[in-house]
């Protein structure tokens, strides 16, 4: 166990919906610390950069043009292994198949519109912080 820093994201679907305050009191309560918070909006090839991973997969455009159609929440989250609990509190990528009180069960759409997005590991923690944030904007 230690204390990790994991990159979230409130996405444009759950941003129109207006749930961003229940998304972020869930993480909360949950016992985590929100160490940077901003909202903005990605241009569709600013999406394409943040998930340049998946450029091979056959949903690549439209995650992009759905990721660059609207304000998005980014958000870095402190705690004990955070990484990992975030991705179970947030619940499996198809809202249709995530636990019941899982933030997708709760706010996603379909498997494209989803609510959220999480690091899913050390290294993607640590491209996607940097991605958004800049050291003086994550409050120790
Ligand atoms: P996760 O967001 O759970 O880490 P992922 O990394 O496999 O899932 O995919 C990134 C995002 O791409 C996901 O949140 C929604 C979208 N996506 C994944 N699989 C998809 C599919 N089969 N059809 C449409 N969009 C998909
Ligand atoms: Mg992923």
């Amino acid at each position: 166990m230690s204390v990790e820093r994991t990159l979230m994201l409130i996405k444009p679907d759950a941003v129109k919906k207006g749930v961003e305050g229940k998304i972020i009191a869930h993480v909360q309560e949950k016992g985590f610390k929100l160490v940077a918070l901003k909202k903005l909006k990605l241009t569709k090839e600013q999406a394409g950069q943040f998930y340049y991973v998946h450029r091979e997969r056959p949903f690549y455009d439209e995650l992009c043009e759905f990721m660059s159609s609207g304000p998005i929440v980014a958000m870095v989250w402190e705690g004990e292994n955070a990484i990992e609990r975030i991705r179970e509190i947030m619940g499996a990528t198809n809202p249709e198949e995530a636990e019941e009180g899982t933030l997708r069960k709760l706010y996603g759409t379909n498997i494209g519109e989803n609510a959220v997005h999480g690091s899913d590991s050390k290294e993607s923690a640590e491209f996607e912080i940097p991605f958004f944030f800049s050291r003086l904007e994550i409050v120790e």
